[in-house]
């Protein structure tokens, strides 16, 4: 009973043990345990072994001794020999016999109880093979444990290097980032001491600027043969190569021949004239540009009378007076190109502003220029699509045609005085529409900017203080008084390759009252009433002048309403002539 009991508890303590080692498998401190439980269960079943030996041992000694003390008496051995063999037993031994029988009663008994005890000890050995057993397979789980257990350490300490690998990974990444950061920033400043530097040396430049004024054109192009009504003469496309949109553009025609041989005239920058009339004569030379070319016209009749003429003084109809009336279709042009980087920092360059001939309040317009001096040069360009995908530039012009419906007309007029710049756009007044910002290309029929007739754009004015943009010499602005002085010893002498010439007329009073008007370079107009002096220069500073004669209603200063919706309008003959001469020291 004792046996089975103790065997009961180990059975029920490994089966605990069993379901803990399942359920902690893959803790650390569920091996550790199993392990210190393996040792008590060790210690517990020694100390059992033990208990049982001793427990067993004295019984069996006991039982030995009896066995012992009946071998010596022999009473088993001669009993089981009588038992066996009683062929040789006689009648008197009968006593013995039945003492015999009695030992052999005994001896079976104690034969019974050592056979039982013996099979107790085969059970309890049993039982103690089935623990070693159990055992056994506990230790080999034990080890699968372990083994797994190392694994997983293994694992867990792979896994651990990889997450320390990582994070240092990432610390040398955050260090480079932050390197990274550190160089931007310098890059920055770096950058901003540059700018600073670039920002002082753009001022020197532009001190440079200052005081450098005037320079002679960065381009000049040849001469070239143009001739009015030749489909293939009568038009030019100059590249100028400045890539840049230039601030000043001088367009000069010389004749071939002629009382003008010698003279220069200038090209203008708008149509105001067509092919519509077979007594009206036109003429000049147009010219617009950008920032690669500047496109020179001369007239070529549209669909009407081909009147048109490279140079033309204007002496038909008695239109205008003056000496050496010329109309010539041949003429020699070429193109001055000044950049800006060749004059000085304007001081005045006004955003672009727009002009519209739908619009009243988009045709006027009165800027100050706040020098309280004329300025040394003004010039106004005038900014629009053509049709061959590219803004152009006009520049303004002097004095405004008659209103006549069908003719077309165009080009932007300015005039500029010692405070403002003045601006007039010819408004739409007819519903065929007939004033346009560069004027319609009737009596200019040219393929180059095809069908130009530009009804909105925008301009700006660019004014130069004349203390800057001269040499200091007070030759350089003339007056006249005598307006009609046909020839005019202006200037000693200029370089036409170098120098720009200006001439205009400056009205006396009026409205428009010490506002300077630009010159022509040939008479475009052919309706009265109409306005400008045409004007011819030469290498020796004459100046020729071909003013509007005032019987045909002709005026040197002419602003009539749709221009500027009809704003400081004023037709007068109350002017004085001025003349400028720019040239590089
Ligand atoms: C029994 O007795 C016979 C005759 O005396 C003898 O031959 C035989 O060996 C004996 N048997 C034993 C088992 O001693
Ligand atoms: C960790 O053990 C898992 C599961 O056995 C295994 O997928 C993974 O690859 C082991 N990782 C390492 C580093 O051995
Ligand atoms: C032009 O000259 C005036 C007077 O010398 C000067 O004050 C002004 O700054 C100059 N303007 C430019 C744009 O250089
Ligand atoms: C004319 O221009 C003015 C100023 O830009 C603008 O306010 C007005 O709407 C324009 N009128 C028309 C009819 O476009
Ligand atoms: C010029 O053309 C561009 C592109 O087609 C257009 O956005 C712009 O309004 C036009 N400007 C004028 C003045 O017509
Ligand atoms: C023992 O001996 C007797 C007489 O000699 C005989 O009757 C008897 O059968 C024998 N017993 C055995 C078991 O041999």
């Amino acid at each position: 009973m004792d046996n089975l009991f103790i065997r009961i508890i180990i059975l029920a303590f490994i089966f605990m043990f069993l379901t803990d080692f399942e359920c902690n498998a893959f803790s650390q401190t569920s091996l550790e345990e199993l392990k210190s439980a393996h040792e008590m269960m060790s210690e517990d079943f020694n100390l059992l072994k033990r208990k049982v030996w001793m427990k067993m041992a004295p019984k069996l000694r006991m039982l030995k001794r009896q066995v012992d003390g009946l071998k010596s008496e022999d009473v088993c051995k001669d009993s089981s020999s009588i038992d066996h063999n009683n062929s040789t037993v006689s009648e008197d031994t009968a006593e013995r016999d039945l003492a015999e029988k009695n030992d052999i009663v005994k001896c079976s008994t104690l034969l019974n109880v050592i056979n039982e005890e013996k099979l107790i000890v085969r059970c309890l050995e049993e039982t103690l093979n089935n623990l070693v057993k159990d055992f056994s397979v506990m230790k080999n789980k034990i080890q699968d444990y372990e083994s797994v257990m190392t694994h997983v350490s293994t694992n867990v300490t792979q896994t651990a290097e990889y997450v320390s690998n990582t994070a240092s990974e990432f610390a040398t990444h955050l260090e480079e980032m932050f390197a990274l950061q550190d160089s931007h920033n310098n890059l920055y400043v770096e950058l901003t001491e540059m700018e600073e530097s670039f920002r002082l040396k753009l001022d020197e430049i532009d001190k440079a600027g200052k005081t450098s004024s005037f320079r002679k054109p960065s381009f000049v192009s040849k001469w070239m043969l143009m001739r009015a009504q030749d489909s293939d003469y009568s038009q030019k496309t100059v590249p100028h190569g400045l890539g840049t949109l230039p601030y000043k553009v001088d367009v000069q025609i010389r004749p071939i021949s002629g009382p003008n041989a010698g003279w220069i005239f200038s090209g203008d920058s708008g149509i105001q004239s067509d092919d519509d009339d077979s007594d009206e004569t036109y003429g000049g030379a147009i010219y617009f540009y950008d920032e690669t070319n500047v496109y020179i016209m001369v007239p070529l009749a549209n669909n009407n009378y081909k009147v048109g003429f490279v140079i033309n003084t204007g002496e038909t109809q008695n239109r205008r007076l003056g000496n050496n009336h010329q109309a010539s279709t041949d003429a020699y042009v070429r193109v001055k190109v000044w950049a800006p980087t060749d004059l000085p920092k304007p001081d005045l360059k006004s955003e672009w502003l727009p002009l519209d001939i739908n619009n009243r309040s988009l045709a006027y317009y009165e800027l100050s220029h706040s020098l309280n001096a004329y300025p040394g040069l003004v010039n106004v360009q005038i900014r629009c699509n053509s049709s061959v995908e590219t803004s152009i530039i006009s520049e303004g012009l002097g004095a405004t045609p008659k209103f006549r419906a069908y003719s077309n007309a165009g080009g932007v007029i300015h005039a500029f005085s010692d405070t403002s710049v003045r601006v007039w756009a010819g408004l739409n007044v007819s519903n065929g529409g007939d004033n346009r910002l560069f004027g319609a290309m009737d009596g200019w029929k040219h393929s180059i900017l095809n069908n130009l007739q530009a009804k909105e754009g925008e301009f700006r004015v660019l004014v130069w203080s004349d203390k800057n943009i001269t040499t200091g010499d007070s030759e350089f602005e003339k007056h006249e008084e005598n307006t009609e002085f046909a020839e005019w010893s202006a200037f000693e002498k200029f370089s036409p390759d170098n120098d720009l010439f200006s001439f205009y007329v400056q009205a006396n009073d009026g409205l428009n009252k010490g506002f300077r008007f630009r010159g022509y370079g040939n008479s475009q107009s052919m309706n009265s009433p109409f306005g400008g002096a045409v004007y011819a220069y030469n290498p020796n500073g004459d100046v020729r002048i071909w003013r509007p004669n005032p019987s045909v209603g002709g005026h040197l200063v002419h602003i009539n309403y749709p221009y500027g919706d009809g704003i400081n309008a004023q037709a007068t003959n109350d002017v004085h002539y001025v003349s400028t001469l720019l040239g590089p020291k």
